[in-house]
């Protein structure tokens, strides 16, 4: 079965409508020039913008319902536009409000990430989480135009005795949401297995992380010769990669590419790509890269840290990657490098501060990972299958009173092997 796209098929002029609401840290220009980047990437053009300050977005209209009406009366025959998208995600009631009286597609931020989303899934897991997400938005906005794009497949009719089409298309979409949780399930536990196994070689994870476009990719490949698509687009990357990163001294580590993040991330979306996010979870270190070179580089920064926090990995070892700074003057640079604590330079595409990197890398593990000599008695054999899960072996010998082990163990793991060392 194929998911028809939220967004209509053929020419799509937008109108961006923003509030500029009391609390928010990001000026709503900056943020509306965002919007219309993911508008691109989706291939919409952006023919105008509407903003409005207000203490919160109205809950009926979005905007004020004099600017709705002023962009209808004014604006419709000279922008001839046939789509707005609002730069919050819309409540049901306000995209009918806005579907009624502009006669025009209405979009959200999120509709449109979702779009983008559909579009650069590959692996059959991410289609399934796109799927999924697009599903749960789906199903509460199912009313008025809306209605329209919510056939499910071609042809097919269902409808049970005395149903309307409204209530047949959210059984079946139900349906298809329990369908897709069950076979997201499998794919997850395939995922946990390769984790497992992963964690059993001892080798290290190191994970990228960081706003859409600030260049995880391109570093991905610059530092592993691997060739993950990088491009100048909003979510290129949503199929999480692991290569080989070789550091100073012959030491391993295995480097994850991540989907980016963006400000006003739903939730939902969030949760659909929590499989993804797991490889950022289990990463013994975190890099986040920084795109410096960007107006909004703090807010962006934030935005990340507020991801990471909600994915609980706050505590994790963490690099700062200031990157593109072949983009950045000097003296940018220098106050930058006052923002962001010690963080490591670099240019991704110019190879710039590669070397530096590694070496952070293989620092930061090395604090977290020590050297040790252990005799575990065959007793205590369960400690053999620990230090196998979470250290690195180097050397095991089979004795008469035990095994002999060693290599290198988390430093927070040392306590539980004290005794074991002779
Ligand atoms: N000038 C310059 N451009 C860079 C640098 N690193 C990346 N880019 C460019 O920035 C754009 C985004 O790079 P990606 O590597 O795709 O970014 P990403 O973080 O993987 O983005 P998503 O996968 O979309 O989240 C591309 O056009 C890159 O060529 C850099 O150090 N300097
Ligand atoms: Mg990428």
């Amino acid at each position: 079965m194929r998911v028809s796209q939220p967004i209509e098929e053929g020419p799509n002029r937008a109108v961006l409508l923003g509030a500029a609401t009391d609390d928010a840290s990001w000026p709503v220009d900056e943020s509306l020039d965002e919007l219309a980047r993911l508008a691109n990437t989706a291939g919409i053009e952006v023919v105008g913008r509407v903003t409005q300050n207000l203490s919160d977005p109205h809950p009926n209209s979005y905007l004020g319902k004099g600017k709705i009406r002023d962009l209808r009366e004014e604006e419709k025959s000279t922008l001839r536009f046939d789509t707005v998208i609002a730069d919050d995600e819309l409540s049901p009631a306000q995209q009918r409000y806005l579907e009624d009286t502009l006669d025009v597609q209405v979009l959200d931020r999120t509709a449109v990430i979702l779009h983008i989303f559909a579009l650069h899934a590959h692996s059959r897991e991410g289609r399934l989480q796109v799927e999924l997400a697009q599903y749960r938005y789906r199903l509460p906005r199912l009313t008025g135009r809306g209605a329209m794009l919510s056939r499910l497949g071609a042809g097919i009719n269902t409808r049970g005795p005395g149903e309307t089409k409204l209530e047949s298309d959210r059984r079946r979409i139900r349906h298809r949401i329990s369908e897709l949780n069950r076979d997201l399930e499998r794919v997850r536990d395939q995922r946990a297995l390769h984790r497992r196994q992963r964690r059993a070689s001892g080798i290290p994870v190191v994970a990228l992380v960081g706003y859409t476009n600030a260049g995880k990719s391109t570093l991905m490949n610059a530092l592993t010769g691997a060739e993950v698509l990088s491009s100048n687009q909003l979510f290129a990357t949503l199929d999480p990669t692991t290569r080989r990163l070789e550091l100073p001294n012959h030491q391993e580590a295995l480097l994850t590419d991540t989907v980016g993040f963006i400000q006003k991330l739903p939730t939902d979306l969030v949760a659909a790509f929590r499989a993804t996010l797991e490889e950022v979870v289990e990463a013994d270190v975190i890099l986040h890269v920084v795109d410096a070179s960007h107006p909004q580089v703090e807010e962006q920064a934030e935005a990340v840290e507020d991801e990471l926090e909600a994915l609980g990995v706050l505590s994790k070892p963490r690099i700062t990657v200031l990157n593109k700074c072949d983009l950045v003057t000097s003296q940018r640079l220098e106050i930058l490098k006052r923002v962001f604590p010690d963080p490591v330079v670099t240019s991704a595409v110019e190879g710039a501060g590669l070397d530096n990197l590694r070496a952070r890398i293989a620092e930061t593990l090395a604090r977290q990972f020590v050297q040790v000599s252990v005799d575990i008695p065959y007793t205590d054999a369960e400690f053999v299958g620990l230090f196998r899960a979470h250290g690195v072996i180097e050397r095991e010998d089979h004795e008469s009173e035990g095994t002999r082990i060693t290599g290198r163990l988390p430093a927070a793991l040392l306590p539980s092997f004290q005794r074991f060392i002779g």
